[in-house]
């Protein structure tokens, strides 16, 4: 044990010494050849069990000299150690966790619902040896919020990842299905870690080869891979596929030719990936095609794929994300295009809808179509990958991103009727239920870019497992588990995590701004760009609508009446611009430039105010991290510090850029105790960024 624990204090120097590469994530490297004193007791023998097993074993965590019994409720063991009532309320993917007498001896029990369940439960563990050791007795029972946990990769097949500031994609397609990158086994268990349970392979804007015989069999080589760790694979379509791939002369829903094609497909399909999740469709949207192209609905549309799905028990997660340039304002479309088809989908479809009601932006209003579909299940979807919120350069931890979101209340059954709520089947007893999050991860050695991008995917998996968990516990466990539990590391880098989103909104889009980023790449701001010819709702201009009266877009009953699409109480509470939460004020009304704020500012100053908190706290942060260099390793202290300095940079490039040229509007000046802007509003408006097309991923 002694040598053991100088090993672990040797390899901990070394690494603080000359560090990290990132790839571990919040994970010990599988052991190689090396066994714990740790014994593990399972009647059971299924892949996943076995995995399980090797992580208990993993000396790293430390388990220590301790007997631990893992199987699932028809394990013999098991069944020893926990009582009939208990295990039978055990869900699959549930689990429980026990100290228990074995032999006379304490040991540690875990039962899973299913495998899946034991292996969670093993993470489980692990998860407590590190983050608060097994000093006491540990008694947990766990059940997942959501049951369908998935990530969506927007990865297109030439490798590029559409939004992806990662490198490239991992899935190497023309590698597949013959040499599979050992990249592949670790993602899916960077993902069973947290409980994830899904991945849809491939980017919405789908290409059709995806569903060509070619591709299936590099899809399948994928999922087997990934079963052991309970991750299933699932695609995204292009709604014209049987045109594109077999040269039908329609994919008109209503057309039998078109649904016998689906439905060879699923069999296809499930032939090969026998427990194939279902398909994710992003239809007339942005260009796609879709089943209004044939003067069909989405519930035409998505019907007919759940129908080719339904006997193998797949679903369809049919995306809201709609909008076209019109008479109606952007944010009110996905809500007048689905509320009519409510209740009139099939039980396996679910319809996925993007936190806020435009796109992703730093800070949203939740998407008032949480509040209106009570017939049909709903999902949401977030983006962990930062495409609004600095890519992979800007340190933004989004679980309070995510939480603002799901802890909303709808009001659709009174009061408490959160998204969360609404979501994840309690509130209507849905039988499906369902979380998004598109990912930010890709070929990078530290697969997301940033060492601290990281903590979103982990927090989005956390909050699809529990999504009561605070933002605060998540940042705690991560930190734990990535770096160190000192409490001298951990308390200043938790508050600057749960500080950094907000940061962001100050200093890019503060009291409710949202979408003035430049044309296309949106990294940068470009409040001012007006591309000739552009579709207007693409443009910045649509969104603030500075004039000399003031800035924000009239959402109220007198403007776009979208604050109608909310249940009351807060159609009202957002219309009345006296009650609006402040950080929503821009979203809902056009505010005069001397409005009174709660602060006793006027707007103006208010803004100026916000965006330069925004400078100053992402200054802080370097400060923070600097002090806590003697807790990392050399190579993570570097990545982020130089990190830090483009955030600090860009920081004060957004606050300039957005105080100058509302200034052409407010005529007012900067608050004078504040810092003067250092850019010229000419010199920043030259700036263009080659950030690329959709930001495919540069070579
Ligand atoms: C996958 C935004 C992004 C697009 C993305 C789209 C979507 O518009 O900028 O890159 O396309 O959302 O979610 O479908």
């Amino acid at each position: 044990m002694k040598k053991f624990t100088i090993l672990i204090c040797l390899l901990a120097l070394f690494t603080v010494a000359y560090g990290e590469d990132g790839s571990r994530l919040w994970l010990q490297p599988l052991p190689y050849g090396q066994t714990n004193s740790t014994s593990i007791i399972s009647g059971e023998k299924s892949p996943t069990i076995g995995l399980a097993i090797s992580e208990l074993n993993n000396p790293a965590y430390q388990l220590g000299s301790r007997t631990i019994l893992i199987g699932t409720t028809t394990d013999k063991n098991i069944r020893k150690v926990f009582s009939k009532s208990e295990l039978s309320t055990l869900s699959p993917e549930s689990y429980l966790i026990r100290t228990v007498q074995w032999n006379g001896k304490e040991a540690i029990a875990i039962a899973g619902g299913d495998d899946k369940g034991a292996l969670y439960g093993s993470y489980h563990l692990l998860r407590l040896a590190v983050t608060n050791g097994l000093g006491s007795p540990v008694s947990v029972r766990e059940v997942p919020a959501y049951k369908v946990r998935v990530l969506n990769h927007w990865d297109n097949l030439d490798g590029s990842v559409e939004r992806g500031y990662a490198g490239y994609s991992l899935w190497k397609w023309e590698d597949l299905p013959n040499t599979l990158s050992p990249r592949y086994k670790e993602y899916a268990r960077a993902n069973a870690s947290i409980g994830i349970n899904g991945t849809v392979l491939n980017n919405v804007n789908a290409d059709p080869l995806i569903l060509t015989h070619e591709y299936l069999i590099k899809v399948k080589a994928l999922a087997d891979v990934f079963r052991p760790y309970g991750l299933k694979v699932y695609l995204s379509v292009n709604f014209s596929s049987p045109t594109a791939i077999s040269g039908l002369p329609t994919s008109d829903p209503l057309d039998e030719g078109v649904q016998r094609w689906w439905k060879d497909k699923a069999k296809e399909i499930y032939a090969l990936i026998p427990d194939f999740g279902g398909f994710l469709v992003k239809a007339n949207s942005e260009g796609l095609p879709g089943p209004q192209d044939f003067g069909r609905t989405h519930a035409d549309g998505a019907n007919m794929l759940a129908d080719a799905l339904q006997p193998y028990n797949g679903i369809v997660m049919w995306r809201a994300f709609v909008y076209n340039p019109g008479n109606e304002e952007r944010a009110k479309q996905a809500y007048l295009e689905f509320t009519p088809f409510d209740g009139k989908f099939r039980s396996n479809v679910i319809i996925q809808i993007k936190n806020g009601p435009i796109d992703f932006q730093p800070r949203e209003p939740f998407s008032p179509l949480f509040g209106a579909m009570k017939q049909t299940p709903i999902m949401p979807e977030f983006q962990i990958t930062q495409e609004y919120l600095g890519f992979s350069n800007h340190l933004a931890y989004l679980a309070p991103m995510f939480k603002e979101c799901l802890d909303s209340d709808t009001y659709a059954q009174g009061e408490g009727s959160t998204v969360a709520k609404v979501t994840d089947g309690s509130l209507y007893g849905n039988k499906i239920s369902a979380i998004a999050g598109v990912a930010n991860i890709g070929e990078d050695t530290n697969w997301c870019g940033h060492d601290f991008a990281q903590a979103n995917w982990y927090a989005f998996g956390r909050l699809a497992w529990n999504h009561q968990l605070t933002s605060e516990v998540i940042a705690d466990e991560w930190l734990k588990m990535t770096f160190t539990n000192d409490p001298e590391f951990l308390s200043p880098i938790t508050k600057m995590m749960l500080d950094s989103r907000e940061a962001v909104v100050n200093y890019m889009m503060p009291l409710g701004l949202n979408h003035i980023f430049a044309f296309d790449h949106h990294y940068g701001p470009e409040p001012w760009c007006d591309v000739p010819g552009a579709r207007p709702d693409w443009m910045p201009t649509y969104y603030h609508r500075a004039d000399s009266t003031g800035l924000g877009f009239d959402r109220t009953t007198s403007g776009s009446n979208g604050v109608s699409q909310y249940n009351q109480p807060l159609a009202d509470l957002y219309n009345n611009i006296d009650t609006c939460p402040e950080e929503y004020l821009l979203w809902f009304h056009h505010t005069a430039w001397n409005h009174q704020m709660k602060s006793g500012n006027i707007m103006w100053d208010e803004l100026c105010r916000h965006y330069d908190k925004g400078v100053l706290q992402v200054r802080e942060f370097q400060k923070i991290w600097d002090r806590s260099e003697h807790f990392v390793d050399t190579d993570r202290f570097h990545r982020v510090q130089s990190k830090l300095r483009i955030q600090a940079r860009d920081a004060v490039w957004w606050r300039d850029a957005c105080l100058l040229y509302f200034q052409t509007f407010s005529k007012q000046p900067i608050p004078y105790d504040l810092e003067r802007p250092v850019h010229d509003l000419d010199d920043l408006k030259k700036i263009k960024l080659n950030m690329g097309h959709n930001n495919k991923a540069k070579k």
